[in-house]
């Protein structure tokens, strides 16, 4: 048997995303948002469903939290509604939304968990949309005067601020293909909301640091390993196109100062409007980076592979590949200059069922997790300075598009009475997170 063991301070954690968990969609002054609007629509959401209860964490956030404190996390990632603190998205500010997330940071420090904050997870307020959303510059100077709202409330007991959750799945999935909110098809519009959402987390960066020096301010990019089935370079031609193509988006403006050729080649005029200062803006430096990895892309000399012989996959049709993680790591370790790097997002969906005896046994989320934290290991000792772990998600939730037909919980919930049983999967990462260690 072997035995991974971490640094003493690594910060194990759980994460959630404020519309996937809240609820309270309309409750005390809050505003609504796109995906509220986007939910509300018939024909959007793959059950019908919508966030206005979801978890209903807007009222259950101390069970949570005990049950947070029964896993032992070190640290909670989750995301703040902008229309929950500013209904409109500018002006009038909603004091009942602020003082939510005043009590919730309140009691996660009472429970000694790090408090690890998203500003934006995607729900931008339906009014911000009116005015053009993501495609109107004006919306990046509007999410800044957000963050310095939020960093001078939550400032003293908050130090992790993360700009933007995803995105590149803000603009693809929002704005280039529409199966998100606020469900628009154009990829003019897409490749300029990619760069207003860069503008806005650099104004971020600035406003967090403004209205705090102690605060540490990251981003949080989704990335995939373009693997090549061979070493043949036929194949590997294909796969490090693939990944210049669709990974190096967001990675080269924040780490490089400037856009990938590959995205010139493959955009041509729909490539952004940029203003002088742009790129330094976009690129100044972090205190960290935070990294959602669930899966891979593999590739031959031909295009990709849909199905992988032999391969696991999860219940969001995605392949199995832990390894792909350290490759992923060790890659971006190597091509750029990056602060330290939280995984902020890891984990799975499976069909998960309540047994007999009350209890939910997922051994394949288990074993997903430990292969990804013993890789992760790995790559630590590549070289590559990982300081933290979020998994997702501590509970089941709203999977977007998938409304709560896919459970990535730690937690299981049951919608129709909000019971959370503590699945197999977190009682083990309770015991990982004791020992600090994980055993194969
Ligand atoms: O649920 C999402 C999350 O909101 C962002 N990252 C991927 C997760 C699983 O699809």
């Amino acid at each position: 048997m072997t035995t991974y063991t971490f640094p003493h301070n690594f910060l194990w954690g759980a994460a959630t995303a404020s519309y996937q968990v809240e609820g309270a969609w309309n409750e005390d002054g809050k505003g609504e948002s796109i995906w509220d609007r986007f939910s509300h629509t018939p024909g959007k959401i793959e059950d019908n469903s919508t966030g206005d209860i979801a978890c209903d964490h807007y009222h259950r956030y101390e069970e949570d939290i005990a049950l947070m404190r029964r896993l032992g996390l070190k640290a909670y990632r989750f995301s703040t509604a902008w229309a929950r603190v500013l209904p409109n998205g500018r002006g009038r500010l909603n004091p009942k939304g602020l003082d939510f997330y005043d009590r919730l940071v309140d009691s996660l420090c009472a429970a000694n968990i790090e408090p690890f904050l998203t500003l934006y997870h995607w729900d931008l307020p339906q009014a911000l949309h009116e005015e053009g959303g993501w495609t109107n510059r004006d919306v990046s100077y509007a999410f800044a005067d957000y963050a310095a709202l939020m960093v001078k409330r939550l400032g003293d007991r908050v130090k992790y601020w993360t700009t933007f959750n995803e995105p590149s799945v803000v603009m693809f999935d929002g704005y280039l293909v529409g199966e998100h909110a606020p469900g628009i098809q154009d990829p003019r519009a897409a490749y300029q909301v990619a760069h207003h959402l860069l503008v806005a987390h650099g104004l971020g960066v600035q406003a967090i640091r403004g209205a705090n020096s102690k605060a540490e301010a990251g981003i949080v990019l989704n990335l995939w390993m373009a693997d090549a089935v061979s070493e043949d370079p036929a194949d590997v031609a294909v796969a490090d196109a693939a990944w210049e193509r669709s990974e190096t988006l967001f990675l080269d403006p924040i780490f490089k100062g400037h856009y990938p050729t590959a995205a010139y080649e493959l955009v041509g005029e729909d490539m952004p409007k940029i203003q002088n200062g742009d790129m330094a803006l976009i690129s100044q430096e972090l205190d960290f980076v935070g990294i959602n990895f669930y899966s891979r892309n593999l590739f031959n000399a031909q295009g990709q592979i849909d199905s992988v012989p032999g391969s696991e996959y999860t219940e969001m049709g995605w392949e199995v590949c832990a390894p792909a993680l350290r490759r992923m790591l060790v890659k971006i370790n190597r091509n750029y200059k990056l602060p330290p790097i939280y995984i902020t997002e890891n984990g799975s969906a499976f069909k998960d069922e309540v047994s007999t005896d009350g209890k939910v046994h997922d051994p394949r989320r288990l074993d997903y997790l430990k292969q990804h934290f013993i890789q992760t290991r790995l790559a630590m000792q590549d070289g590559v300075d990982v300081r933290g772990y979020m998994v997702w998600s501590l509970l089941d939730n709203f999977e977007w598009g998938h409304g709560y037909t896919k459970r990535f919980g730690l937690v299981r919930v049951d919608y129709e009475t909000q019971k959370r049983t503590v699945k197999d999967s977190g009682e083990w990462y309770a015991e990982v997170i004791r020992t600090n260690s994980v055993a194969e």
